[in-house]
């Protein structure tokens, strides 16, 4: 053991908060890691290929060689015994060669390599000391591991004082589940004739008692609950409350149970119409290019054009391709000569980028919720209006989903390389500041130079097959924009076809834009297959789909069905939804698939104390959980569609409740829904939080939501350790779980369609 040179890290000072909060309770458990101070030659760590293990000094050094990547070089140790629930403190200290951060994991020691606890260790070149505590949620032989590969020199990283103990539980209050009212409920309402359910936080082993108790505070019902034990995404014991039978409508409705008290409620038909409005509203405000208008949008909203070129910001109207280092760095010799006008379409979150594929995505999305209430809703619904959002072009004799996604259509066209040009016909994966500005930032103020960046196989697939479902569904309103929508279409996917391998690649992050790095193209070519299929009824389509191992493969996981990288999922449900020209026999597997699917999310959310459908891998909760949410949400929609089944529409209705409140933040996570919604999600110009002559995000932002690895400083402060569920903060730093973006605000306005449609 060595004591010189030791240096707390910023994770360390966090940490040591942490543990001045948890201080009175603890008491230290028996050692877990034996010898962990590497004296006795009895330690059991082991290394994988490619590592050396030495043990001199008092320390565990592991020389790791060059090369592979971050997986592909491990040292652990096996046996790890931890029980689910329990609080456990893994300590160590650390020297890195070279100083950056190191991973380490508490994981199950075999397949499925369950995560029970990630960890950044703020290495450095001298020894730094590591304290986290989490709790347990997994039963089974655990390890710890390091994983050290993916770089490109040998290095040494080495390891001493190796600790894992138990310790008494927080008080309660530090598990942020226990905050906010013990009973959950969805903040918006329940459907009379629907599932209506809410997960009361409780340590009691037996039933509770419960009533609901209506708007003037009369008792109209009572019921016990189910206890349903310790819930590992939420690290708290719980019981459902369930009062479905309940079917009177009204408003001001609450749970009650001795001193607890739930938010309040409605029963009511008539819950998502609003939200259709505010969801697809918030695209308009999010625009590039245009003067946001104060008496459409809101006068708070009001804000210049942005990235028109009026000084102090560059504009889209004349953009040029990357170039030096970053470009070498990112594209090796790939340049351009050309300049394009890429001005308008939407920024893509919080940042001012703009980004092909999940504007694809996202466009996609809408024109899906028009295309649906169209085969599906009826000719009232109100997804077919001309007057249902707040758009300049409402009134203009075009639906208005159709009018704010061809303001993303029009981008996207633009942003396809121009004829006569090497690589003709693909289409620039992304166009975005060369450096990260930060909030407080108006679009018209952002002063950075923008830049196109290489054309990519998947944002051209993507842009084909959006652009192919857009022409059917323009045909009748502008025939001429279908036109050219087709012809665009067809041209992209050629080109993607004769550049199949141009990838997408992670940059280094400091770039100024996202990554939407992909290089896996089979589901972007299916899903451009499918909607040329859909549109054109070629056959040659139809052979490049039954070609593709997404044709019956399994597409819709539960772990998100889709998502902008994999567009599997959605391309099987247009396929499935609006695939009547397939053969007989293709359509019916089609949709078999889709409603078996479905069928195996109702046993998830049955088992799911707050009603979500959601298993991610590891149980770790991804960047935009909510959205993954809600694309399952669309499966059993589009199963609904398909079926009739009212077990579906149910189902679909009662995933809303995690949405809208029945979680382990008691949360909503859409702005101005629900009693407590989030007010400073991650934007440059909805940055109220920061500087106060700037609007918080309008009603109906949805926020990404809970994301188990801590991206932002606000995350690695604050969350470190957190239950899944718990790991989001309502700060406008906090990217990681709260940003607002195309993709995510589009699924919703698709989900809130089809519940205000859906009987
Ligand atoms: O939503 C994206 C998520 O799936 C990725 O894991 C993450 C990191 O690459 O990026 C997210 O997208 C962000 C994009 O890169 C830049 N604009 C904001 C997006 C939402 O956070």
């Amino acid at each position: 053991m060595k004591r010189s040179g030791e240096t707390v890290s910023r994770l360390g000072i966090a940490q040591a908060a942490m543990v001045v909060l948890f201080l009175p309770g603890v008491a230290a458990g028996a050692e877990l890691i034996v010898d962990g101070r590497f004296e006795h030659g009895q330690d059991g760590f082991w290394a994988g290929d490619g590592v050396a293990l030495a043990r001199d000094g008092g320390e565990l050094c592991a020389d790791v060689s060059a090369g592979g990547d971050i997986w592909d070089r491990l040292i652990g140790v096996n046996g790890v015994k931890l029980e689910p629930g329990l609080y456990y403190r893994l300590s160590l200290a650390a020297t890195v060669d070279t100083a950056r951060a190191v991973p380490a994991r508490i994981q199950r020691a075999a397949e499925p390599w369950t995560v029970q606890s990630a960890f950044s260790i703020g290495g450095a070149s001298v020894r730094t000391s590591f304290s986290a505590d989490f709790m347990a949620s997994d039963e089974e032989e655990a390890q710890l591991i390091f994983p050290l590969g993916g770089f490109d020199k040998p290095s040494r990283f080495c390891i001493d004082d190796v600790s894992l103990v138990e310790i008494a539980a927080p008080p309660a209050a530090a598990n942020r589940a226990n905050r906010g009212p013990a009973i959950r409920v969805n903040q918006l309402g329940y459907f009379p004739d629907g599932p209506k359910r809410a997960t009361v936080i409780s340590d009691a082993r037996k039933a509770i008692s419960f009533q609901l108790v209506d708007a003037s505070d009369a008792v109209v019902g009572e019921g016990t609950t189910r206890p349903s034990g310790f819930d590992p995404s939420a690290g708290v014991r719980t019981h459902v409350a369930d009062f479905s039978a309940y079917a009177v409508p009204g408003d001001g409705y609450r749970l009650v149970s001795g001193d607890w008290t739930s938010d309040r409620f409605s029963i009511s038909d008539n819950l998502y119409g609003r939200l259709t409005v505010d969801a697809l509203s918030w695209f308009y405000p999010q625009r590039s290019g245009i003067k946001i208008r104060g008496d459409i949008a809101g006068k708070a909203y009001a804000r210049p054009a942005g990235h028109v070129g009026v000084a102090p910001n560059e504009g889209d109207k004349s953009v040029g391709c990357l170039t030096g280092d970053q470009a070498r760095v990112l594209y090796g010799d790939w340049s351009c000569t050309y300049r394009l006008d890429v001005s308008g379409g939407w920024y893509d979150a919080g940042d001012h980028g703009k980004y092909a594929v999940n504007g694809a995505i996202s466009a996609a999305q809408l024109l899906a919720t028009f295309e649906r209430a169209r085969a599906f809703g009826g000719p009232q619904s109100p997804a077919l209006g001309d007057r249902l959002s707040r758009i300049p072009e409402s009134g203009n004799g075009i639906p208005d989903l159709l009018d704010e996604a061809r303001w993303e259509l029009q981008f996207l066209l633009s942003m396809m390389v121009p004829d006569g040009e090497p690589l003709a016909g693909m289409v620039h994966h992304k166009i975005h500041d060369t450096e990260w500005t930060s909030p407080p930032m108006l679009p018209s103020e952002d002063p950075k130079p923008r830049a196109l960046h290489q054309p990519s196989t998947a944002a051209t697939f993507d842009v084909a097959a959006v652009a192919a479902q857009a022409s059917r569904l323009f045909a009748n309103d502008n025939p001429t924009f279908a036109g050219e929508l087709l012809a665009t279409a067809r041209k992209a996917w050629v080109a993607a076809n004769a550049n199949p391998v141009l990838p997408a690649p992670k940059s280094d992050g400091h770039s100024g834009g996202g990554d939407y790095d992909d290089d896996d193209v089979s589901d972007e070519l299916y899903w451009a297959a499918t909607e040329l299929f859909l549109t054109t009824g070629d056959a040659k389509y139809l052979d490049v789909l039954r070609a593709s191992p997404h044709w019956s493969g399994d597409v819709l996981p539960p772990t998100g069905a889709f998502h902008w990288r994999n567009v599997a999922g959605f391309a099987r449900l247009q396929l499935a939804l609006y695939g009547e020209a397939l053969p007989k026999a293709d359509l019916d597997m089609v949709r078999r698939s889709v409603l078996a699917a479905a069928r195996t999310f109702l046993p998830l959310q049955a088992a799911e104390p707050f009603g979500q459908i959601y298993r991610p891998a590891n149980h770790q909760y991804d960047w935009g959980s909510n959205q993954l949410i809600l694309q399952n949400v669309i499966v059993l929609s589009a199963a609904f569609d398909l079926s009739g089944d009212k077990t579906f529409l149910n189902a679909a209705r009662e995933s809303m409740d995690y949405l809208l409140g029945r979680n382990a933040l008691a949360m909503s996570y859409i702005t101005g829904y629900g009693a407590r919604s989030p007010q400073n999600q991650h934007s440059r110009w909805y940055a109220h939080q920061v500087d106060p002559t700037l609007p918080n995000p309008p009603v109906g932002s949805l926020a990404g939501g809970p994301n188990s690895t801590p991206v932002d400083a606000i995350a690695k402060e604050r969350l470190q350790g957190c239950a899944p569920q718990t790991c989001y903060v309502d700060d406008i730093e906090a990217y990681g779980s709260n940003e607002i973006t195309i993709n995510w605000n589009a699924p919703l306005v698709y989900v809130a369609s089809f519940l205000a449609d859906a009987r």
